[in-house]
């Protein structure tokens, strides 16, 4: 586990110490929902392990970007979006804002709405 990042908004809720409504969690990781969607379904998911983007968590840990796409799937089917896009922004020119890995899983069912 590494150390989470100060002023990190994802740490700050992977840590429980900011809200959000989860759908899922898992061993590696946390899925919540976006707090702007631009879908009916927007989840993020997120490594619990701070890494600035996909590709720094990837260096770190290969693995963890197949535990990203498992926890996406699994929240994406849980609420009947069997079909979904997953999307990484990576740096701030492709419109990253939030430096801490993250997957956007974009479907068209809104899901459940009751978070863990
Ligand atoms: O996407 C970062 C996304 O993170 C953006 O769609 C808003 C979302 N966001 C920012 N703060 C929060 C909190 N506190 N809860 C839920 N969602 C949040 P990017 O790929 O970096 O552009």
């Amino acid at each position: 586990m590494s150390t989470p990042a100060p002023d990190c908004v994802f740490c700050k809720i992977v840590a429980g110490d900011i809200p959000a409504e989860v759908l899922g969690r898992s061993e590696h990781a946390i899925a919540f929902r976006d707090l702007h969607p631009q879908a009916p379904f927007h989840v993020l998911v997120a490594p619990l392990d701070h890494h600035e983007n996909a590709a720094a968590s990837a260096a770190a840990d290969p693995a963890s970007i197949g535990h990203l796409v498992a926890l996406a799937d699994e929240v994406a089917r849980g609420s009947g979006n069997a079909d979904y896009r997953l999307i990484a922004n990576t740096g701030a020119g492709a419109g990253q804002t939030v430096f801490h890995t993250h997957v956007h899983v974009l479907g068209a069912a809104p899901g459940m709405t009751e978070s863990l």
